[in-house]
């Protein structure tokens, strides 16, 4: 049997969403390109953590006080050198920043915004548990080039994203995305010998109810009332409605979204009492629940914090957390029922 070919790859599928857009002038195509490029130089370094010496941390914190890992500092790097100079963007954010972050003057500006969280679940490097990088991407909302006034142009609410996903570099490494608008949600798998992602998982459809659940139950005695009722009753026997449901947690926010996103599941980062600087819990809006709220609403599931979808929250503040429940469509409505008091078993 003579080879078949590769297959379609991650180029060939942006160009045939390009294609299906008149207005597209290619400028979008270039952008997720080179994201390719840095994630694929991510993956490199990730799968070799463990040989070489880039474990362990730098002794610095970033600017959610968190040990900086060095791959966190390596992965943030990467992805600012890949973006900057390819004339597509007016500027960036990134979880690992405190401000935005400019382009070059060398560079020409474009009208994009990509928004990042380079290494997500980097505590868990040591631990050869999988990690990802997480990523949306908006439009400018005119012709503003000057980084000084460009923050109203990066906190737009979710809804606006043009398109959002993620790479998880597990097992195998992979980029999960979607531009939106019906065009479904699409996984290519990185195949090594060939240094292409090739598309694996077609048309990503998260089960509208699952039996699994996924939350940090260490926080029980920091949660309200409402979300104490609510993990109670996903432990409580109701045959009728298939509890109790399982408990998966990684504690890695795309490795417990992709498992729910292909098995389907309800993943939960409630608002807790443990930090009073943190009283919406741990997750960032703008760079971890937009991109996957986006990725969850194309494949058919649902993202809210609790009171209403994440993808219509108007940002504050790049940095700003919120309480996240995210994945089967039904499971998030009925975490709704209980955090908005309108259920409490
Ligand atoms: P906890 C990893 O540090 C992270 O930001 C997410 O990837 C993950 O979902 C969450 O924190 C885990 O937090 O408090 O359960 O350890």
């Amino acid at each position: 049997m003579a080879n078949k070919g590769v297959g379609i790859t991650i180029t060939q599928h942006i160009l045939n969403q390009q294609r299906e857009n008149p207005a597209a002038t290619g400028g979008f195509t270039t952008l997720l390109n080179e994201l390719i490029v840095a994630a694929k130089v991510i993956s490199r370094e990730v799968n070799k953590a463990g040989l070489v010496d880039i474990l362990g941390s730098t002794g610095r914190t970033n600017v959610q006080g968190e040990q900086v890992q060095k791959l966190d500092i390596f992965a943030n790097q990467i992805i600012i050198e890949r973006m900057q100079h390819i004339g597509q963007l007016c500027c960036m954010g990134s979880e690992e920043d405190p401000d935005l972050i400019d382009i070059p003057s060398q560079y020409p500006k474009g009208d994009y915004i990509i928004v990042f969280d380079p290494l997500d679940g980097s505590s868990n490097i040591d631990v050869n548990v999988s990690i990802g990088t997480i990523f949306g991407i908006y439009k400018r909302k005119g012709e503003e080039n000057r980084i000084d006034f460009l923050l109203d142009h990066v906190l737009q609410p979710g809804k606006n994203q043009v398109a959002a996903g993620y790479f998880i570099y597990g097992s195998s490494t992979m980029m999960v995305y979607t531009t939106g608008g019906g065009s479904g949600v699409h996984g290519f798998t990185l195949y090594p010998s060939v240094g292409e992602f090739l598309l694996s998982h077609e048309n990503i459809q998260i089960p509208e109810k699952s039996k699994t659940y996924s939350v940090n139950e260490g926080n029980y005695a920091y949660w309200d009332e409402k979300t104490v009722a609510l993990v109670d009753y996903l432990k409580s026997i109701d045959k009728v409605n298939g509890m109790p449901y399982t408990s998966r947690y990684v504690g890695s926010l795309v490795a417990d979204f992709h498992r729910n996103l292909l098995k389907g599941g309800l993943f939960m980062y409630p608002a807790d009492k443990k930090d009073p600087k943190k009283p919406s819990g741990k997750l960032r809006l703008m760079v971890e629940a937009n991109p996957l709220a986006m990725v969850a609403k194309e494949a058919g599931g649902y993202a809210s914090d609790g009171t209403g979808p994440i993808l219509d929250i108007q940002p504050n503040e790049f940095h700003q957390r919120v309480p996240l429940f995210i994945g089967s469509r039904k499971d998030v409505e009925m975490a709704e029922e209980f955090i908005s008091g309108k259920r409490g078993e």
